[in-house]
């Protein structure tokens, strides 16, 4: 690089970026979705779930976790060279959701992951996004060992929208989740063109 032009005499791209938020409900696979994707070595702020907990961090679908997000995930992927996107996952239990309204600052959209087994735990996540406009796309993330349900039956259990598109996906699959990450910047691109067009007109 000489005076910011790349060898082969290009200008360098400035890639674009943005911010994306991974919500939905306890231990739906939040913070393992940034971990897989991320090129630099996620930011995790977990704490050990405590016996004392036990009553209020249901657990039972998810045996093997110890730790819980207590503020948030962050991560990056640069999924063109010109698009770089933020992750920011957010913690699951309700006693931490005051978090959600700072981290969800600046968001172009959202991912809500949802586990089959415990739909209504992600109920709250996908209200959140619908109430303040943000766009968001769901991720079910399907776990081995859980049910597999007709999309439209869990768009129906989630009382989705039309428009909201609802993916499948394997929260430690790297390409699952770059298929995700794809869905809401082209929902949240989509969503924005539209209001735009609804101002103007
Ligand atoms: N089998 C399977 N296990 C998963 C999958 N995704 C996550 N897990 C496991 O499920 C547990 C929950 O994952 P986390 O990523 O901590 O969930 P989270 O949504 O960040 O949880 P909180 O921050 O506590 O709300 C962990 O033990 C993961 O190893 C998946 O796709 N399949
Ligand atoms: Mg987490």
């Amino acid at each position: 690089m000489i005076f910011g032009r790349s060898e082969r005499g290009k200008p360098p791209v400035e890639p674009v970026t943005f911010k994306i938020l991974v919500a939905g409900g306890f231990g739906v696979g939040k913070t393992t979705l940034v971990g897989a994707v991320s090129e630099i070595r996620p930011l995790r702020t977990e704490e050990l779930l405590t016996e004392a907990g036990r009553p209020i961090d249901d657990t039972s679908c998810v045996e093997g976790k110890h730790t819980t997000t207590v503020a948030m995930d962050f991560g990056r992927i640069t999924l063109r060279e010109d698009l770089v996107l933020y992750l920011f996952g957010t913690p699951g239990q309700e006693r931490f959701w005051f978090m959600w309204d700072e981290l969800s600052e600046g968001a172009l959209g959202a991912v809500v992951l949802a586990d089959t087994r415990r739909l209504e735990d992600s109920f709250a996540a996908v209200d959140y996004f619908e109430r303040r406009s943000i766009p968001f796309v769901v991720g079910v993330n399907c776990f081995e060992g859980s049910a597999r349900y007709p999309i439209q039956d869990v768009r129906m259990a989630l009382d989705l929208d039309e428009n909201v598109p609802l993916l499948l996906c394997d929260a430690r699959d790297r390409e699952s989740v770059k298929e995700v990450l794809i869905g809401v910047v082209q929902h949240a691109m989509a969503y924005a063109a539209e209001r735009r067009q609804t101002v103007t007109t």
